[in-house]
C-alpha cells in the first residue's frame, strides 16, 4: 500500500525508537520526567515562548488552549473550515462550553475586517469574544501557508480589543519551510501555540502547546482533569525531541513531492487540481472523471494506494517522507495508465 491518507501514518524512524528506548524518564505529573522537560524546553525554545507543555494529541492540545482561555457561555471567532470547528466532534461546545463563530477565511485566512466586525459588543444579552483561533498551515484550504501579514493584522485587532489568539499550527513547520519565516516569527503573532509533532515531523505520539508560563501553569490542570497527564511518558517525548532536531529541513523533500503529484496528477484526464499547492497536501476534484470521491478512493485502493474524502467530489492526498519520490511516481503510473 501506498499510504497518502495523511502524513499522521508515518513510522517513527530508527533514531525516534533508539532514543525511545533510552529516555531517561519519571513521573510527568510531578513534573519529574527528564525527556519532557527537555522536549518541552527546546519546544518553547523553538517557538520564542516563555514555556511549553507536552500534550497526547493535536486536538487535545486545541482543546486545552480553548478551557484555559475561555469560560462557559463565551464566545470563540474562528474559521469556517478550521479543524477546531470542523474535525473535532464539537468539544469546544461539549467540554469548555463556548459557542463558535465560524467565519468563512480565503485560502485559510481571516478577513481581519471581518474579524473586527465580529467581535461582541458589551451588551447583557451578547456572549464575551473570548479567543481568537488561527490554523497555519490550513489543512482543509490544502496545506495553504497562512501569511505573516495576515496573522499580524489580525493578532493587532485581538491586542487592540484584549482578545487572546491560539494558533493551530499542527504543520507550523510546513509553514516556516514552504514560507522560509521562522516558526518563532508566526508564533510573535499568538499568545498560546499547539504543533504536532506526529505528522510530517514522524514522531509517534505527541503535541505540544505553549505560551505564557503562566497559562501552561493552569494548562496544566486542565490536562489533568481531561486525564492527559501522563507519566513515564518520556518514552514518548524522546522521539519529539530528534523530530524537532533532525526532521524539520526534511520537509521540503515532502512540499516537493507534493508537487510532483499534483503536475502529474493535472495529466491524468479528467481530474483537475483544486489547491494551490504551497506544502504537503494536494486536493484532487472527481467531476471531470465522472465519479465521486468515494468511487475514485475505491478505484485508488484496488490499484494499492490509499488518500481519503474531503468532500463529495474531493480527494486528499498528503505527502509524508514515508512515501519516497520513486512511489509518488508509481502512483502516477498507475493512474495515467487507468484513466489513459
Ligand atoms: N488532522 C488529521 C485529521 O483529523 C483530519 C489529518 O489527517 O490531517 N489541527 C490540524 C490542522 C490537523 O490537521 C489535525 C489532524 C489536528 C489539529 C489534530 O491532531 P491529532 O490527530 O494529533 O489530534
Amino acid at each position: 500500500m501506498i499510504d497518502l491518507r495523511s502524513d499522521t501514518v508515518t513510522k517513527p524512524t530508527k533514531a525516534m525508537r533508539q532514543a525511545a528506548f533510552e529516555a531517561k524518564v519519571g513521573d510527568d505529573v510531578y513534573n519529574e520526567d527528564p525527556s519532557i522537560l527537555e522536549l518541552e524546553e527546546l519546544a518553547a525554545t523553538m517557538l520564542g515562548k516563555e514555556a511549553a507543555m507536552f500534550v497526547p494529541t493535536g486536538t487535545q492540545g486545541n482543546q486545552i488552549a480553548v478551557l484555559t482561555h475561555c469560560n462557559p457561555g463565551e464566545e470563540i471567532i474562528l474559521e469556517a473550515d478550521s479543524h477546531i470547528y470542523f474535525y473535532e466532534g464539537a468539544t469546544i461546545s461539549a467540554f469548555a462550553g463556548v459557542q463558535p463563530r465560524p467565519l468563512a477565511g480565503k485560502r485559510g485566512q481571516l478577513d481581519p475586517h471581518l474579524v473586527e466586525a465580529s467581535i461582541r459588543e458589551d451588551d447583557i444579552h451578547q456572549p464575551e469574544t473570548s479567543l481568537i483561533c488561527l490554523e497555519n498551515t490550513h489543512n482543509r484550504a490544502g496545506g495553504a501557508v497562512v501569511p505573516l501579514e495576515n496573522m499580524k493584522d489580525v493578532y493587532h485587532i485581538a491586542q487592540k480589543n484584549g482578545i487572546p489568539v491560539h494558533l493551530d499550527g499542527a504543520r507550523l513547520f510546513n509553514a516556516s519551510i514552504a514560507s522560509g519565516i521562522n516558526v518563532k516569527d508566526f508564533a510573535k503573532y499568538t499568545d498560546t501555540v499547539q504543533f504536532c509533532l506526529s505528522k510530517g515531523l514522524g514522531a509517534p505520539v505527541g503535541s505540544i502547546i505553549a505560551g505564557p508560563q503562566s497559562f501552561i501553569k493552569k494548562a496544566r490542570k486542565w490536562r489533568k482533569r481531561l486525564g492527559g497527564g501522563m507519566r513515564q511518558a518520556g518514552m514518548m517525548a524522546a522521539p519529539g525531541i530528534v523530530a524537532l532536531k533532525t526532521m524539520v529541513d526534511r520537509l521540503t523533500d515532502d512540499h516537493s513531492n507534493a508537487e510532483l503529484l499534483a503536475k502529474g496528477l493535472e495529466e491524468v484526464g479528467g481530474l483537475s487540481i483544486e489547491n494551490t499547492v504551497e506544502t504537503n497536501i494536494v486536493l484532487v476534484n472527481t467531476e471531470g472523471i465522472g465519479m465521486s470521491a468515494d468511487e475514485f478512493l475505491d478505484i485508488l485502493k484496488e490499484m494499492d494506494i490509499l488518500a481519503v474524502s474531503f468532500g463529495p467530489n474531493t480527494v486528499r492526498f498528503v505527502t509524508h517522507f514515508d512515501v519516497s519520490e520513486d512511489e509518488i511516481r508509481q502512483v502516477l503510473a498507475k493512474l495515467k495508465y487507468r484513466f489513459s
